[in-house]
């Protein structure tokens, strides 16, 4: 299974050990994935598999995993009928490895492969899946976790990978063939009506009372945005989309109230179960007709709660910009517009300026700062080391997690927060309708990256530029 921890095997052999630190992979790099047709038992026993496209033959795709500080190589082959390529979300990586088609490489044809080869400065929580033509080829099941561990991990008694996604099943559990219609871009993009964890309806796995278990939880949805919450153990979030969080020292209690996950976000959590042996610890999808366990954790027998406090993890090397810096810099605006209930009076795509209905019928129902689509030209072009800022400003009806590539970001001012999460760098920011927030950066990092949204239905269908770093 996808976290290396599920297996019964495994169960068994990790229940035996007073203390695991945390398991080094079964495999290393150079690691291999295969892009092919496969089924997989996503619903209930009594369904047949479904077929998914999948990487290695399972979905979520094995996972890969490596120290901070070495390089990751994966070959990757492309056994489908059509291209592909394939993008490392969140690493800070050299911008020929981003796996963007037409933009950082040409797709992988069927029957080809492509080796990618990257650094990994940063420790953390990452994931890979299909950029090509992803608003499909990620709702197949082309995706799955990416892990560097620090040099020094915390110490814990589990590692748990925790791939949150959602399937839009019809009654026999295929998936629905309407990838990408206009109607279900125009709303909030395809929302399945199965949720997996790892692949299974009914994730389950049982820990001792007292446990300190690292979850890293991974939204891989299209565009489902998870609202979580947690019973029968005591959390802390750690980093969020790879990155430490960073705090006022002496603080203990890090916002797990109200967990709001957005498609392509991580949360790191640090847990110690509390529930007494026989009950359980959950985590919960807060779903419009009641809380659902998404996941859950029986107790078993254990030692009780860990008398010292929850480990904080050490910084990544990111350079961060100063409030100086950031004031002297020049404030990008991007204007996010369309969707459902308000519309695009006119945008232009592909060098003609249309109006909304010549928009529809080419597809496009969004448009970012009056493009819709990918612009010929970048949106903006600053030299290596430059402080970037930009404020998003969504003018829509819908939420948006917009994407940055190749770096990570602060945020700034949040003027409608959406949960409770404690400040941290991140690669994807959540603005919910009619929201505005700023963010900043260095563009340490060379070449041409892409800056969407991460509703994939919604980057299809119009919101998606792209800026360069000379
Ligand atoms: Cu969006």
């Amino acid at each position: 299974m996808v976290s290396g921890c599920s297996g019964p095997n495994r169960r068994q052999v990790l229940a035996g050990l007073a203390a695991v630190s945390f398991a080094r992979p079964v495999q290393a790099s150079p690691f291999t994935l295969t892009a092919a047709p496969a089924t997989a038992q996503l619903a209930p026993p009594e369904y047949a598999p479904t077929p998914v496209w999948a990487f290695n033959d399972q979905t979520p795709g094995p996972l890969l995993r490596a120290r901070q500080g070495e390089r990751m190589q994966v070959q990757v082959t492309n056994a489908l009928d059509e291209d592909t390529a394939v993008h490392w979300h969140g690493l800070r990586l050299e911008n020929g490895m981003d796996g963007v088609p037409y933009l950082t490489q040409s797709p992988i044809p069927p029957g080809e492969s492509f080796d990618y080869d990257f650094r990994l400065p940063d420790a953390g929580t990452y994931w890979y899946h299909s950029h090509s033509r992803s608003f499909e080829q990620v709702a197949r099941g082309l995706l799955g976790p990416l892990i560097i561990d620090e040099a020094e991990p915390p110490e814990v008694d589990f590692d748990e990978v925790l791939i949150l996604d959602d399937w839009l099943f019809g009654a026999d559990a295929t998936l629905f063939e309407t990838f990408g219609d206009l109607r279900t871009s125009a709303h909030g993009g395809r929302i399945g009506n199965w949720i997996t964890v790892n692949g299974q309806g009914d994730f389950a796995k049982p820990l001792p009372r007292g446990a300190r278990v690292r979850l890293r939880l991974i939204n891989t949805a299209n565009a489902r945005v998870f609202q979580l919450r947690l019973t029968g153990m005591r959390a802390a979030v750690v980093a969020l989309d790879g990155m430490p969080v960073v705090l006022p020292q002496g603080a203990v209690f890090r916002g797990t109230d109200d967990l709001v996950i957005a498609p392509a976000q991580r949360v790191d959590l640090i847990a110690d179960i509390t529930a007494e042996e026989g009950g359980e610890a959950l985590i919960l999808s807060q779903e419009r007709d009641g809380d659902f366990a998404l996941a859950s954790f029986p107790v078993e027998t254990g030692q009780g709660p860990r008398p010292d406090p929850i480990p904080f993890l050490p910084p990544n090397a990111v350079q961060v910009p100063t409030a100086e810096q950031i004031a002297a810099a020049p404030l990008r605006e991007l204007r996010m517009d369309g969707g459902a209930m308000r519309g695009i009076a006119s945008a232009t795509f592909e060098g003609e300026e249309l109006d909304g209905r010549a928009l529809a019928e080419r597809g496009m129902v969004w448009a970012l700062n009056g493009v819709a689509g990918m612009p010929d030209e970048p949106f903006f072009e600053v030299p290596r080391g430059e402080v970037v800022r930009l404020m998003l400003v969504n003018e829509t009806r819908w939420p948006h997690g917009m994407h940055l590539h190749g770096h990570h970001f602060v945020e700034r001012g949040r003027t409608t927060p959406m949960g409770s999460l404690p400040e941290a760098l991140r690669d994807t920011t959540l603005l919910g309708p009619e929201d505005r927030r700023e963010i900043a950066f260095i563009a340490d990092n060379p070449g041409d990256w892409l800056l969407h949204c991460h509703m994939l239905e919604h980057a299809h269908s119009g919101m998606m530029t792209w800026f360069r770093v000379t």
